[in-house]
């Protein structure tokens, strides 16, 4: 039963409780990150990561928790009781940021990528509506060269027609012959619900959490 009205997420598959932890600014002190299987998420702003997160989550206000204004460079740690974490980690592209603003944010992830022994997966997403940007495909590629999965996630297809649906389609398969390689890739709308069950069931299965036992 679905008891919040006016909820489009459809429940289905129960994701387990997810929680704020804390926010890191850098690496430079040693940040702790949890000692378990992490799951990032990238996106440049405005790619609906905060929607997703939170319809994923089914929890409406977990990403705005801590949004702080002008503190967007953080990484942002939510856990579970299920064994694993997620990160959301900062916007980048260029979008509103300044130069500088921009290559600050890809030096934190960068630093990221090459410090996480535990990061598994990294959601990078992006608006269906635009062609995947060559950093989009970069971060594919470097995900792959380091053994992190890379899942590629195209948001807001609410926004298109069918015709333009199998464009990003076709879009997907000339970026996997490209690289060389194929990669999981989900198509998601916040607005329909479209494709969050499909990844909260993804995560389970990749987390091992048994889909009966996971009311974290
Ligand atoms: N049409 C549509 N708009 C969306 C969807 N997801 C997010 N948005 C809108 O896109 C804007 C940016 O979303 P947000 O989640 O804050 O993106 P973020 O900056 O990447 O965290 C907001 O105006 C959202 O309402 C979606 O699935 N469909
Ligand atoms: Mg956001």
């Amino acid at each position: 039963m679905n008891t919040s009205s006016g909820n489009p997420y459809h429940e289905e598959i129960h994701f387990p409780n997810t929680y704020f932890v804390s926010s890191i600014g850098s690496f430079a002190e040693g940040a702790d990150l949890p000692e378990e299987p992490l799951l990032g998420f990238v996106g440049r702003s405005n790619s609906g990561k905060s929607s997703l997160l939170n319809a994923i989550t089914n929890k409406r206000g977990l990403a705005k928790v801590s949004k702080t204004p002008g503190k967007t460079k953080l990484i942002n740690i939510f856990g579970t009781k299920a064994g694993f974490s997620l990160i959301d980690l900062p916007g980048f592209g260029y979008s509103k940021a300044s130069y500088k603003e921009h290559k600050d944010m890809m030096l934190l992830l960068d630093q990221f990528l090459n410090l996480t022994k535990n990061l598994r997966f990294l959601f990078i997403l992006c608006d269906a509506a635009r062609t995947l940007p060559e950093e989009e495909m970069q971060m594919v590629e470097t995900c792959h060269q380091k053994k992190i999965i890379p899942v590629v996630v195209r948001t807001k297809v609410d926004k298109l027609n069918q015709k333009e649906k199998n464009l990003v389609q076709k879009d997907m398969e000339l970026a996997m012959n490209e690289l060389g390689f194929t990669f999981p890739l989900f198509f998601t709308s916040t607005n329909s619900g479209k494709g969050i069950n499909e990844i909260r069931k993804f995560i389970l299965e990749k987390m091992k959490v048994s889909l009966p036992a996971n009311l974290g």
